[in-house]
């Protein structure tokens, strides 16, 4: 009996074997009762002793050999069954993705509209100074201008407060910069006011500032259609109203009309006050440029066709998942 062989001839078998019934059938073959192996063990001790000596260690380790492999076998095959339970046609459960808000968009939209119309974005801070807020833009203390945005001032740190507009940007780049250019400013900014459909205390705006020679009224209303088609990717009614900014002259508010026919107000702006221009050290008689402060909540409102602007904080995922 060649045990060696034996050996090789039961391990090349194993190998072939796929499923537990084949598996089954070698065991019978190579380790069971009749097996080859067994019946030769049996017969070993009718050999005489010298040999039995060697023959008899030499069959006992391959038979231990082979109930290890047969017991690998088992587990590999086993396992490979399980993986075949595992269902790959079923639907795979659906991971909850995240999703931008709707005003991260608009932002977003705004960013790259007025970018692609060489403009710069730039960005300035939430907490602010009496000075940036309203000194520097021609609204001095006690002047009922500061009554017009209700403003939130922090206790603990006097003339600091939470900006109430974009506004105090102007000032801070214009004081660093020499025109002619173009920035928005996009930003949260605060009110310590009531809220309604319209109105929140925390909001967001964009301010745009354009300066430099021979800048006009023309030039604002330009840019301002310009951007309301491309924001809104449809023709809206823009309205320019005449009104009062401390810190414009001429003063517009602009309005959109809205899919139900009343008009909102989105905007506040007009020609830089030649105050604030000489306030950062230009001369108004050859400088001059146009502002707007436009209200990204109320431009998301009619480009999402909604009627309360509370809706956009109230963390409701069934609304933000809409958009
Ligand atoms: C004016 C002249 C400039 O040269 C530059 C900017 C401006 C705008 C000015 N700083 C301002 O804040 N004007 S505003 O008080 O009328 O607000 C501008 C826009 O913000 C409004 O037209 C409106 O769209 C929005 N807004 C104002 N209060 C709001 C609000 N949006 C939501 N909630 C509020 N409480």
């Amino acid at each position: 009996m060649d045990i060696a062989g034996l050996e090789r001839e039961a391990l090349d078998a194993l190998e072939k074997t796929k499923d537990i019934a084949a598996l089954d059938a070698w065991h019978a073959t190579y380790l069971g009762r009749k097996s080859r192996l067994n019946v030769f063990m049996r017969s070993i001790g009718e050999l005489p002793l010298a040999e039995k000596k060697t023959v008899a260690p030499a069959a006992q380790a391959t038979k231990r050999l082979l109930e290890e492999a047969y017991a690998r076998r088992e587990k590999y095959i086993a396992g490979s069954n399980e993986a075949a339970a595992f269902d790959v046609t079923m639907p795979a459960i659906r991971p909850v993705y995240g999703r931008l808000h709707p005003l991260t968009l608009v932002e977003r939209s705004i960013r790259t509209i007025f970018s692609s119309m060489n403009f710069s974005v730039v960005e300035g801070p939430e907490l602010e100074t009496e000075k940036y807020n309203f000194d520097s833009l021609n609204i001095p203390k006690n002047h009922p201008a500061r009554d017009m945005q209700d403003t939130l001032w922090v206790s603990t740190d006097k003339g600091t407060l939470m900006r109430t507009h974009t506004s105090p940007m102007q000032v801070r780049h214009m004081e660093k910069h020499l025109p002619p250019f173009q920035i928005i400013v996009p930003g949260r900014v605060f009110r310590n006011e009531a809220t309604d459909a319209s109105h929140e205390i925390n909001f967001y705006q964009f301010e745009g500032l354009m300066v430099g020679e021979g800048i006009s009224l023309a030039n604002l209303k330009g840019v301002i259609t310009g951007f309301c088609e491309r924001f809104f990717e449809r023709a809206v009614d823009v309205r320019f109203r005449p009104s009062y900014f401390p810190f414009t002259e001429p003063s517009v508010e602009i309005d959109i009309r809205m899919e139900n026919g009343k008009w909102l107000e989105v905007m506040g702006g007009g020609m830089v006050h030649p105050a604030v221009l000489e306030g950062v050290g230009y001369d108004p008689a050859k400088i001059s440029g146009f502002a707007f402060g436009g209200g990204l909540d109320r431009f998301a409102m009619i480009k999402y066709g909604i009627t309360d602007i509370r809706l956009f904080y109230g963390a409701d995922l069934r609304f933000n998942n809409q958009f």
